[in-house]
């Protein structure tokens, strides 16, 4: 009979298992945990040797990673951490509720911080340390979403006031409000770190934690033992920047590092994973990458039925369930976990017949049970040698109820009724009246009471609130003004590219006495390519470890030199990682109270429409610094192709606020952008950046004309005047970057050609023209009394006279943004289209703007202008070897 048969070798099965179980709980009893571990492994190669399959799995089981036995006491007073706990819950909720009630539709977010809170609660309490201690105090990057919450507990603190919380979403109150989010743009004593693009602040913060190695390695700071933590959604490690950088983090050993993802297996629309398991993907992920992982799964009253749990089935039950399944099981009563849960196998229900069914309910995750989630966070801060993620299971909207604990819908639920305000004050023992529950009140306990004196005492036990944003770094000495003083006489016949004229200034800056060891210059992957291999060896490549190895090139003038205070952040292909870096050293002012200067060099095309978001968020964060995008212009940059040439970075610059953006031609452009840019932005300490495009087109640098240094910097000035004196036939040529050579060929072809006198001017940005005339036209509109004021461009323009042409090697919007300020029509040629592999001359002719096309321009205006014939410009078109039928570069 074979059911007989089966049976019997199961039994003997059973058998071998427990034998096998007793063995190793003898060898743990007698000779410890790393004995136990050793015979694991020694197994596992004897079975491999012996050809066993074993399968590849970096999970552990789906419960705790500490066992009730690995857990230290709680060294807090629990019942009181609870009511506080429960009143920061309580004003979160109430924050966002009033608000849509006073507003309809202004939106916020309470079950992502109810969630959380407790997560938060033990952190606030044990683990953060504050910046009035004997360090900088913890980084640390709050969950977006959760912002209700810690504008809550700021409000105990007595941070915040009972206005400021009424007004949440409303910041455009007289006496101001609350922003939605962490900006440091919006609060900046407050909020440190903008987190809520999602995927930027995991990214951002693993940077700043290697930075901050960074600063203690190069001596520039004491070292110390500041963390960085992050707090991010489960939902959130689906963006690719989440995930993107890990390995950085453990190949630099960042134990100063530590995510806590809280696992609520929800995101917006639903559940994370229904099929899977978030928790046991990301365990897999992190710890293929070489992250301590640390799993907080289940809560205390767990751990008896775990106890029970001799042979493993509940355990194995406890992975066998879906996401899918413990989100239903949040909302459901006990008798259908009774059933669905432990029913799947006789066993667990004998192990539970014991538990009522709002026992069975009422079992926790380990992310709601500071039991738990102490001893995680305990063994987060000791650990050494890698970075750590705490995946913490919880339950979205935590506390909500029937109002959207664990539903679908709960991230978008902003309004509670009545009945669920009581359920609220029920569940969490809040003190109000319930005349006064309907108006859902804030609550803050009297400044005497346990639960304020016992907050006050463990943040001043602390180091002091946080968030907390400082700016200790005071105005910082300039460099020597000599050292920009080469680039203002030009290269005196030599040709030489702009991009060389940056890479010369800044090796210089690296030698300056004031701020040469302040500058951080930042590559990915690109030094060579623009012809920086020589700051390798004048001022190494940072690695926390050294040389490990004989570098290849060792012999050679310019070898590859890594050292532990090097100073560039030679960060390898990834240009967010780059701008993490950046955002990271551009905020040392405030967050290391050091002025770091940042000069992160990139291919400009992966710039700002790659990792735009990025320099949105360094914005956000008041970055200073200085991005430069190389092998710009999308004609300059020949043979790359559609993938590689820039035409549009700076119309991508446009709508940054705190961003001024260059397109300098000459290298004494560049160094007057830079010596003011850094004046700006480290001696006057404004928060700004600045966005300069260089090329690499070699040509003879011209000496700076006298007077040009304020038209460089406002954005234009007249380079070339004509020569030709009193002509009829006028023109005033725009040119920017290399385009400014053909401007200037047209210039003289216009001259000796058809007789036209063109003055040439150089723009070194429309950005900062377009927004000066922006803000003209406003301060005429609001003052309509007094003395009109006129748009600089305007000014520059408005006794030059003739028609007018702009040329450069991007669209041909950056020019039409000005045109609203001039007194006749502008032509402007740019490069709209796809770009093309071929060489500069043919891409120039493609995209109609070498000096050819300027010319056309200009006789084409003055036909308009009836100044000259059509038959003038039908003869130019054919003398100067234009098609008039060619397809235009714009859709070809
Ligand atoms: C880049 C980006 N995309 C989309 C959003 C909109 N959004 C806000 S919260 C959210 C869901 C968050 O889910 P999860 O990360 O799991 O956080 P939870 O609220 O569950 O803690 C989404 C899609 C955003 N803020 N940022
Ligand atoms: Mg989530």
């Amino acid at each position: 009979m074979p059911e007989k048969s089966d049976d019997k070798k199961a039994k003997l099965e059973e058998i071998e298992n427990k034998e096998w179980l007793d063995s190793l709980d003898y060898v743990l009893e007698t000779a410890g945990e790393d004995r136990a571990a050793t015979l694991i492994k020694i197994l596992q190669i004897h079975a491999q040797k012996k050809g066993v399959r074993l399968p590849f799995t970096a999970n552990t089981p789906y419960i705790n990673t500490f066992p009730v036995s690995k857990q230290p006491p709680y060294p807090g007073r629990q019942d009181i951490e609870w009511n506080i706990r429960s009143i920061i819950r309580w004003n979160a909720m109430a924050m966002v509720v009033r608000a849509n009630r006073i507003e309809e539709g202004i939106g916020g977010h309470i079950s992502t911080y109810a969630s959380a809170a407790a997560l938060y609660e033990v952190a606030f309490n044990h683990f953060f340390r504050g910046p009035d201690g004997r360090s900088e105090g913890d980084m640390v990057y709050f969950q977006g979403h959760a912002a209700p919450g810690i504008y809550a507990r700021a409000f105990l603190e007595g941070r915040l006031s009972i206005e400021n919380l009424q007004n949440f979403r409303r910041e455009l109150l007289p006496n101001g409000g609350l922003p939605s989010y962490p900006h440091p743009w919006l609060m900046p004593r407050f909020w440190q770190f903008p987190t809520v693009s999602m995927g930027l602040s995991p990214i951002m913060a693993i940077y700043q934690a290697r930075f901050n190695r960074y600063l203690e390695d190069r001596g520039l700071k004491e070292p110390s033992d500041t963390r960085v933590w992050a707090f991010l959604g489960d939902g959130e490690c689906d963006e690719p920047e989440t995930l993107g950088a890990i390995t950085l983090a453990s190949r630099e050993k960042l134990d100063n590092l530590i995510f806590v993802i809280n696992c609520n297996l929800q995101r917006l629309d639903g559940p994370v994973r229904g099929n899977g398991k978030i928790i046991q993907e990301l365990e897999a992920i992190f710890r293929g990458a070489g992250w301590n992982v640390i799993k907080v799964i289940w809560g205390s009253n767990w751990d008896p039925l775990l106890a029970k749990d001799k042979d493993g089935l509940l355990v194995k039950r406890m992975g066998e369930a879906v996401d899918g399944d413990y989100q239903k099981y949040s909302v459901a009563d006990g008798e259908y976990i009774r059933k669905h849960f432990f029913g799947k196998y006789p066993e667990l229900l004998e192990m539970v017949k014991d538990l009522s069914d709002e026992q069975l309910q009422k079992l926790r995750r380990g992310g709601h049970d500071p039991e738990k989630i102490y001893p995680a966070f305990k063994a987060a801060v000791e650990n050494e040698g890698s970075p750590t993620v705490i995946l913490a299971k919880t339950i979205k909207g935590y506390g909500l109820g029937e109002a959207g604990e664990g539903r679908n819908v709960t991230h978008q639920q902003k309004k509670l009724n009545e009945d669920e305000l009581r359920e609220f004050r029920r569940r969490f023992n809040i003190p109000i009246s319930d005349e006064d529950i309907a108006k859902a009140p804030f609550y803050r306990p009297p400044d005497d009471s346990p639960e304020i004196k016992y907050l006050k005492e463990r943040r001043r036990e602390l180091g002091g609130f946080l968030p907390q944003r400082k700016v200790l770094a005071g105005p910082m000495e300039l460099p020597s003004p000599e050292l920009f003083e080469e680039f203002h006489k030009g290269s005196g016949g030599r040709a030489a590219a702009t991009t060389m004229a940056i890479v010369r200034l800044l090796a210089k800056l690296l030698k300056d006495k004031n701020v040469g060891k302040y500058m951080v210059p930042i590559v990915p992957d690109e030094a060579r390519t623009f012809g920086m291999e020589s700051l390798f060896r004048q001022v190494g490549i940072y690695s926390h470890v050294g040389q490990l190895y004989d570098p290849v090139d060792a012999e050679t003038l310019l070898f590859y030199k890594e050292a532990r205070d090097g100073q560039i952040l030679e960060e390898g292909i990834t240009e967010a990682g780059s701008m993490s870096s950046f955002i990271a050293a551009g905020t040392s002012y405030a967050n290391h109270g050091i002025n770091m200067i940042p000069f992160f060099i990139f291919y400009s095309m992966f710039g700002f429409q790659r990792i735009g978001d990025l320099i949105w968020a360094a914005g956000d964060s008041r970055a200073r610094g200085f991005l430069v995008g190389g092998t710009a212009g999308r004609t300059t940059l020949a043979g790359e192709g559609l993938q590689h040439q820039d035409g549009h970075s700076h119309l991508l610059a446009y709508p940054l606020p705190n961003l001024k953006a260059y397109d300098p031609a000459f290298a004494y452009e560049i160094a007057v952008i830079v010596e003011e840019g850094i004046r700006r932005m480290f001696g006057e300490q404004e928060d700004l950046m600045y966005y300069i495009t260089v090329m690499n087109e070699t040509y003879e640098q011209p000496p700076m004309p006298e007077g040009a240094r304020e038209g460089i910097l406002k954005g234009m000035y007249k380079f070339r005047p004509s020569g030709l004196k009193n002509g009829d036939l006028r023109a005033q040529l725009l040119g920017s970057g290399t385009i400014l050579n053909e401007v200037l060929k047209a210039q003289k072809e216009l001259e000796e050609k058809y007789g036209v006198a063109a003055d040439v001017w150089s723009v070194t940005s429309y950005k900062e023209l377009y927004r000066d005339g922006y803000e003209s036209d406003r301060w005429n509109m609001m003052h309509p009394s007094e003395i009109k004021r006129t748009p600089y461009v305007a000014e520059c323009l408005k006794d030059a006279p003739g028609v007018l042409v702009a040329a450069s090697d991007y669209v041909t919007a950056l020019p039409d943004s000005i045109s609203q300020w001039l007194q006749s029509p502008l032509v402007s040629l740019g490069t709209d289209g796809f770009g093309r592999s071929a060489s500069r001359q043919a891409l120039r002719d493609f995209f109609e703007v070498d000096w050819r096309y300027i010319t056309l321009a200009v006789l084409a205006s003055l036909t308009w202008e009836k100044k000259i014939g059509a038959g003038v410009v039908e003869k130019a078109i054919k003398d100067l070897g234009i098609n008039p039928g060619k397809a235009s570069p714009l859709v070809s």
